[in-house]
């Protein structure tokens, strides 16, 4: 059998070593140059938090060892309060912890994972234009303009949010498609490792500046800088116009980031990067017939609010392989079977992550963040086994989204009630009290 695979990204790289394992041939066709042949820019690595349905899917094609090493642990995550006060929270037991991996690295790694195969070919340059799917036919744009045919049993579309082959697929089969925009954007800044060359921050955390309406967080790096992404509305964002006004933002809500990041440097990499959109994307089937497939962002892109876009995609590979495993060569089997599957879960993250957002933007300072998440964790400590949280559900283990959400809402009602007679028992047995008492009941006896 032979695969043809649209976009080089995480997805695209890691699904071509899925499929060269199981002994297809695959060509990968990527729009983008070789970026294992770019230069490294100093400060400009963007890094992802990898959790555990990510670090499964990399392990089922041996790279776990390998990715991991090259991360950062965070076992906790650092709240940082409006006055600059610091507090932290373990993300459960030691073993609990999330990764914060380089975005570029990560994808090397893949590439180079994928192209050490006899049976995978990599395609650079080459930007998918238009298919026909019938005939397992997609044509592809190469840097001299020329367009190139390639043919393949199966094309699998990894080619992100803004997927070609699912507009494709939009305008020639049935096909179920919703997005929405959310009306906050981000922005990526950074902060540099101290003249000593050492961490500006404790580096095994996740830090949080949750301030309701704008938010940021910031991820270490292996060469001591941390990756800062900050979140606001498109109309906060330009009605920052000069570096007084950002001077002045940065002083009311984040001031203790300010020194952190260089004054200058916040300047210049505030007014030189423009905030970009958050998109959350649904559709519906992920295949066409028994020759074309999406995974990954093409198929469900999500707003970032739970660190799970990419390790739901990766794990969309592993999900995917194991239906390989049940279904043998039935690719007719295989495609149905898996969007059958996988759809009720991609929804699932997707409305989590969203549920988040808005979670995240209500809580106007971090004192109610930390709040919630002690709760949960107070419960959590008084029923282990009844009461999980649901980041520990979503991060620490492969239990299908969509359970989550009905585990979750199971624990809900439970939690709910049992305040309830709480709350109940808490009026009835005073009045009670005070009512035999004035009645003088016990003289009845
Ligand atoms: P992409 O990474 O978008 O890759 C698509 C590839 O296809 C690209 O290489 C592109 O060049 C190529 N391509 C596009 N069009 C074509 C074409 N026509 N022809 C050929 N090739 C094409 N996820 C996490 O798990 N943890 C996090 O901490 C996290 N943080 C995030 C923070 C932010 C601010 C954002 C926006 C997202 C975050 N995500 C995170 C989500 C994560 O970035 C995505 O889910 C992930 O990159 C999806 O991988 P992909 O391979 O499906 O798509
Ligand atoms: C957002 C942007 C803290 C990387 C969600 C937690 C994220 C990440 C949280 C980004 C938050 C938010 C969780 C992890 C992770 C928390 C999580 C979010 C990584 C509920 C690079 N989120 N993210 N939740 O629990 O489960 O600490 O850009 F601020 S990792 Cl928004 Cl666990």
């Amino acid at each position: 059998m032979h695969a043809i695979i649209v976009g080089g990204g995480l997805v695209g790289s890691l699904e071509a070593c899925f499929l060269a394992k199981r002994g297809l041939k695959v060509d990968l066709f990527e729009a983008r140059q070789d970026i294992r042949l770019l230069e490294h820019v100093k400060g400009r690595s963007i890094n992802l938090a990898l959790s555990v349905r990510g670090r499964e899917a990399l392990g089922a094609v041996d790279l776990e060892h390998e990715v991991v090493s090259g991360g950062i642990r965070m076992n906790a995550r650092k709240i940082h309060d409006i006055n600059g006060k610091l507090s932290a929270q373990a993300y459960g037991t030691k073993d609990q912890y999330i990764l914060s991996i380089d975005r570029r690295k990560l994808n090397e790694t893949l590439l180079s994972a994928a192209e050490s195969n006899s049976n995978v070919t990599l395609h650079f340059k080459h930007k998918f234009i238009k298919a026909d799917l019938d005939e397992g036919k997609a044509v592809f744009l190469n840097s001299d303009g020329q367009e190139v045919e390639a043919h393949a049993d199966l094309i699998v579309g990894c080619d992100g949010a803004y997927s070609a082959l699912r507009r494709h697929i939009m305008r020639t089969t049935r096909f179920d498609y919703s997005q929405e925009y959310i009306p906050h954007g981000y922005m990526e800044l950074s902060i540099p490792p101290s003249k000593d060359d050492k961490f500006q921050m404790d580096h095994n955390f996740l830090h949080i500046w949750p301030r309701g309406e704008f938010m940021m967080i910031a991820l270490p790096n292996q060469d001591k800088s941390f990756t800062l992404t900050l979140f606001m509305p498109f109309n906060i964002f330009e009605s920052i116009k000069t570096n007084e006004d950002l001077l002045i933002f940065f002083n009311k809500y984040f001031k203790d980031s300010i020194d952190l990041i260089g004054m200058k440097e916040l300047c210049d990499c505030f007014f030189s990067s423009k905030a970009l959109p958050l998109v959350s994307i649904k559709c519906w089937p992920y295949h066409v017939g028994k020759n074309a497939l999406l995974l990954g962002d093409a198929a469900h892109a999500m707003v970032p609010f739970y660190g799970q876009g990419m390790n739901c995609g990766l794990e969309d590979c592993l999900v995917l392989d194991e239906i390989f495993e049940e279904f043998g060569n039935d690719l007719e089997s295989i495609l149905n079977t898996y969007s059958i599957s996988r759809n009720p879960d991609a929804k699932a993250i997707c409305d989590l992550a969203m549920y988040n957002y808005v979670e995240m933007r209500d809580l106007v300072n971090s004192r109610g963040f930390l709040f919630r998440k002690k709760v949960d964790n107070i419960l959590h400590m008084i029923m282990p086994n009844s009461f999980i949280p649901l980041y520990t559900m979503v991060s620490f283990t492969r239990l299908r989204y969509h359970q989550i959400i009905k585990k979750w809402k199971f624990q809900k009602k439970i939690v709910d009630s049992a305040l309830y007679v709480l709350l109940l028992s808490s009026f009835i047995i005073p009045t009670v009290f005070i009512a035999s008492n004035k009645l003088k009941l016990w003289n009845l006896w």
